[in-house]
């Protein structure tokens, strides 16, 4: 029987809620599509992640976790890129305070590096590449942005890991200072996943497999979804 539900392949429960509330009440040829996290049907099963890019960090998980599960297989990469510290953290955005790496610290740390900058100059972006891959194939990737600036102190109690620093100009809030609502129809994640959606939709409608049917690399399929510069 071919497996109808969806795995979305990460650790991270911040994300966990971020995406399952972004692809909530999508159908798939005419049944709500069920997504199962990791815990629920892969405990236990970790992989490391080497890659210089969000991208090859994103294909290999997902192509990791699509080697072991029979149906549509969904992970991503994201993190923070600062301007002034050339685009660091970047893909080590998780692990910035490493050895014992946790969120207060990866935000103390950043806000130390930045301490002499001038406001302007703290021009800062998140990246999500989002893949999704099936059986060992990519099917498709999406990539989201947002631009914003890092605040001189953090602010605000939702969301996770930097989201208390990065303040969004459009919105004059921090992204932890925004309903989980709010900051998933502007942020990175949310504009990787709204392509996702689109890209879902589309499939099921498709006879043959949908869009990317033929084209199982995904280079077809990759699609970008910039913001627009900060004011
Ligand atoms: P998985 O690999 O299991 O998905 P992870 O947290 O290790 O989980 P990443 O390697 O992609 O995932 O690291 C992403 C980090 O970037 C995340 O832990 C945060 O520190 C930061 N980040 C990404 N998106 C964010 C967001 O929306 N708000 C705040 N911080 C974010």
């Amino acid at each position: 029987m071919t497996e109808r539900r969806l795995l979305l392949a990460t650790g991270n429960p911040g994300k966990v809620r971020e995406i399952r509330r972004a692809l909530q009440g999508l159908s798939i040829d005419g049944a709500l599509l069920e997504i199962v996290g990791l815990p629920d049907v892969l405990p236990g099963l970790a992989h490391a992640e080497r890659g210089r890019t969000f991208e090859q960090n994103a294909r290999a998980k997902s192509l990791f976790y699509s080697r072991r599960w029979p149906g549509l297989t969904l992970a991503e990469d994201s993190g923070l890129e600062i301007e002034s510290l050339d685009g660091a953290p970047g893909v080590r955005s998780a692990r910035f305070s490493a050895p014992r790496p946790s969120d207060g610290k990866n935000i103390r740390k950043v806000l130390r590096l930045l301490k002499d900058i001038p406001a302007p100059a703290r021009r800062a972006r998140f990246v999500c590449v989002m893949v999704l891959a099936e059986r060992g194939r990519v099917v498709a990737e999406f990539r989201g942005e947002v631009r914003g600036r890092i605040a001189t102190a953090p602010r605000g109690e939702s969301g996770f890991g930097y989201d208390p620093i990065f303040y969004y100009p459009h919105l004059r809030r921090t992204f932890a200072e925004l309903p989980s609502e709010v900051k998933n129809a502007v942020s990175h994640r949310g504009r990787a996943a709204a392509r996702l959606r689109r890209f879902l939709e589309k499939k099921k409608k498709a006879p043959s497999g949908g869009p990317a049917a033929g084209r199982p690399d995904g280079a077809s399929a990759l699609t970008s979804a910039r913001s627009r510069p900060p004011r």
